[in-house]
């Protein structure tokens, strides 16, 4: 029987994992509780680029009584498989919330320690280990990564005036908020129009946190992106993806991967590049977790083509007017009943804004 002790150490495990959201990819970024005589002896999360997992960590700090927050794997990978690790460590109860869906482990790290007559209890915060693990999920069954689009509007939904003014329309908590984001996100992805107008460096720039900037994406179909931009001219330090057309110009092309950028080619005709196809490029290399920053143009082709999971609007109390630039561009809504719909997950003040986070119905 799962108790109230065991959800407490439970929410424990799952605040561990959140840690590395971001840094984990493509595995999960898994917490791992070792409790013992109802103290807490061991705490463990996965560690960068997904090894070692949360169950090695906390068994390195020992215990006989476990509490998990995925199921404990199964299979021999890089290290040994944490189910055989945690029977051999005595552990005599696994609590966990959800199975893991990698084909394999799922099902089989549970069994093993079953067979091991080790007590096993799944189902407890069920909900919230997958929305932990929602990118992980998403890519599994998919192929493609969870994607979130975030902005900071006005509170009539725009990002700059008709004179191209954006600087700054939220606050300073809702920027921190959006560095935060980029550090637990595996990448963060712009138009090209916004690498244009912005010249962004797309980094986590929170002190002490700024080892924890993901890969920066562009989607540029003609690379037009200067080789001068920021993006560019730092992508030997923190990686830059550009996501193009087919067969790109092969000079400049090879211009770019000099300067230390992976070139990510997908189909796509005059209406633009196949975002669908995109993301299941960028699924392919590895990717969970996809922060999308705009702009307009992105968003809506997104929007369009159904592909975005969750929204984050930072809304500032200023007005704009219909002359602004909307955070979406058009993208060809005639009925309501068309209309991509979100429920609201989140909602709390951010420093003198709003912050909201939806989530696709
Ligand atoms: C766990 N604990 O902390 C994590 C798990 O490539 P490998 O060998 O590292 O294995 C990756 C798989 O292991 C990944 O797809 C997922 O099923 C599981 N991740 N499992 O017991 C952890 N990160
Ligand atoms: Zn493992």
């Amino acid at each position: 029987m799962t108790q109230a002790a065991d959800l407490d150490h439970l929410r424990a495990a799952l605040a561990l994992g959140a840690r590395n959201l971001g840094r984990t990819w493509p595995n999960p970024s898994v917490g791992c509780v070792i409790v013992r005589g109802g103290v807490v002896v061991g705490r463990g999360w996965t560690q960068g680029g997904g090894r070692p997992h949360a169950e090695a960590e906390a068994l390195a700090r020992a215990g006989e009584a476990a509490r998990g927050a995925l199921e404990p794997c199964a299979h021999h990978g890089k290290t040994p498989p944490c189910a055989h690790a945690l029977v051999a460590a005595g552990v005599r109860r696994v609590v966990v919330p959800i199975e893991d869906p990698d084909p394999r482990v799922s099902g089989a790290g549970l069994a093993a320690l079953r067979a091991s007559g080790v007590a096993v209890e799944v189902g407890a915060l069920a909900a919230e280990a997958r929305e932990l693990h929602a990118g992980f999920f998403l890519r599994l069954a998919e192929g493609r990564p969870l994607v979130t689009f975030k902005s900071a509007t006005s509170l009539d939904g725009r990002i700059a005036t008709h004179a191209g003014e954006s600087r700054w329309i939220t606050g300073e908590a809702a920027r921190r908020l959006a560095h935060r984001l980029r550090a637990n996100h595996d990448a963060v992805m712009v138009g090209i129009g916004t690498a244009l107008a912005d010249d962004p460096e797309l980094t986590c720039r929170l002190p002490g946190l700024e080892h924890r900037s993901p890969v920066r994406i562009v989607v540029d179909r003609r690379l037009r992106l200067p080789l001068t931009a920021k993006l560019v001219r730092d992508a030997a330090r923190v990686p830059t993806w550009i996501v193009t057309g087919e067969r790109p110009d092969r000079a400049r092309a090879d211009a770019f991967r000099g300067a230390g950028c992976a070139l990510i080619e997908v189909a796509g005709g005059e209406a633009g590049l196949d975002l669908g196809a995109a993301l299941q490029a960028l699924g392919a290399q590895g990717l969970t977790r996809v922060l999308v920053e705009g702009g307009g143009h992105l968003a809506a082709g997104l929007l369009r083509a159904d592909l975005v999971d969750r929204i984050v609007l930072c809304r500032a109390g200023a007005v704009i007017g219909g002359d602004g630039v909307p955070a979406v561009r058009p993208f060809g809504v005639d009925r309501l009943a068309d209309a991509p719909r979100f429920v609201l997950r989140d909602g709390a003040p951010c420093g003198e804004d709003a912050m909201e986070v939806w989530a696709r119905a």
